[in-house]
């Protein structure tokens, strides 16, 4: 009897190591991001290759995906999917995997803290503190978080998530969305600058993708205004950072608080110029716990695909 021998992944990037550990006593890793000549590794191991263990930063390229003929599944460390290429998956009946809900708890968690970090000042006030500036007089004034509006632009499991948390800070909140969610009593906007001319915080937490790219443009800072503050926690790609920019520059919004950008992780220096806004490394979900569960999930995911049972977290 000859042993099976074990299915090979191909891993664009790490993991943490406790999931490497796993994954490698269960199958035969490809690691590219060791791979000093990536085509070449690609080309030497393409033909053995059935799953992608992918992060959500990292995604799958077209190119990648057309460059591996054995390629059955694409499984993503994240929920974002915007850097996969379905439509190549989809057209060769390659399956897709993500790590839906676990990780919605820490993304809205983050989004609280980010709008109560950016209205309160709070790393401007642990700056202050550590530099020994309060011995000369007191910190500026901060603004209230509790009592304002707050507009949620995306209401999915993560969105609807933040919501529940911001119900408890005495705010109003409403929702942009496509459709209206039969199950919520928010109020709900189908324009996303009559929600921004409404609010006086504007959550974003859309789907990375073609459909929201620069969704949030001038039209929307405008409309949120000089006393408006942004906070994003989905995708760099949701937002024009140009305009964002030149509002921020300008004082044309109040400020923002960014888990994301383009080009991540080398921004633009612009941001670090600026002393309205309170910047984070893309870490909505970056705790040990969800990153745990995060990880069992597409383990969970490679195991169904490879004992031919139903796949747990499939994307559509
Ligand atoms: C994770 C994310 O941060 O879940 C998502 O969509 O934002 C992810 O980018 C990332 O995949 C962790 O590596």
């Amino acid at each position: 009897m000859t042993a099976t021998a074990a299915p090979q992944v191909l891993m664009p990037g790490a993991y943490p190591e406790w999931d490497m550990a796993p994954m490698q006593a269960q199958y035969t890793l490809h690691r590219l991001w060791e791979a000093p000549d990536r085509q070449a590794f690609i080309a030497e191991h393409a033909p053995g290759i059935r799953a992608v263990a992918t992060r959500g930063e990292l995604g799958a390229s077209g190119e990648l995906i057309a460059a591996l003929p054995n390629l059955e599944l694409v499984a993503c460390y994240g929920v974002g999917t915007d850097g996969i290429d379905l439509a190549a998956c989809r057209a060769r009946g390659i399956r897709v995997t993500n790590t839906p809900d676990v990780l919605n708890g820490d993304v809205a968690d983050l989004a609280v803290g980010l709008t109560l970090a950016l209205q309160r000042r709070i790393p401007a006030s642990d700056a202050f503190v550590r530099s020994g500036a309060w011995a000369q007089g007191p910190m500026a004034l901060a603004t209230r978080v509790f009592g304002q509006r707050v507009g949620i632009a995306g209401f999915g499991r993560i969105g609807s998530t933040i919501a529940r948390r911001l119900s408890g800070f005495d705010m109003e909140l409403a929702y942009f969305s496509r459709t209206p969610k039969a199950d919520s009593p928010l109020r709900h906007f189908a324009s996303l600058p009559a929600m921004a001319d409404w609010c006086d915080v504007l959550i974003v937490i859309l789907p990375g993708g073609e459909a929201t790219r620069g969704i949030v443009d001038a039209e929307v800072l405008t409309a949120l205004g000089p006393r408006g503050w942004l906070v994003n926690v989905s995708r760099g790609t949701t937002v024009d950072e140009g305009a964002l920019l030149q509002a921020l520059e300008g004082r044309r919004i109040a400020g923002a608080a960014l888990d994301v950008f383009l080009n991540e992780p080398r921004i633009d220096p612009r941001f670090a110029a600026l002393d309205n806004v309170v910047l984070h490394p893309h870490h909505g979900s970056g705790t040990e716990e969800t990153r745990r569960a995060m990880g069992a999930l597409v383990r969970r995911n490679l195991e169904a695909h490879f004992a031919g049972r139903p796949l747990v977290t499939p994307v559509p």
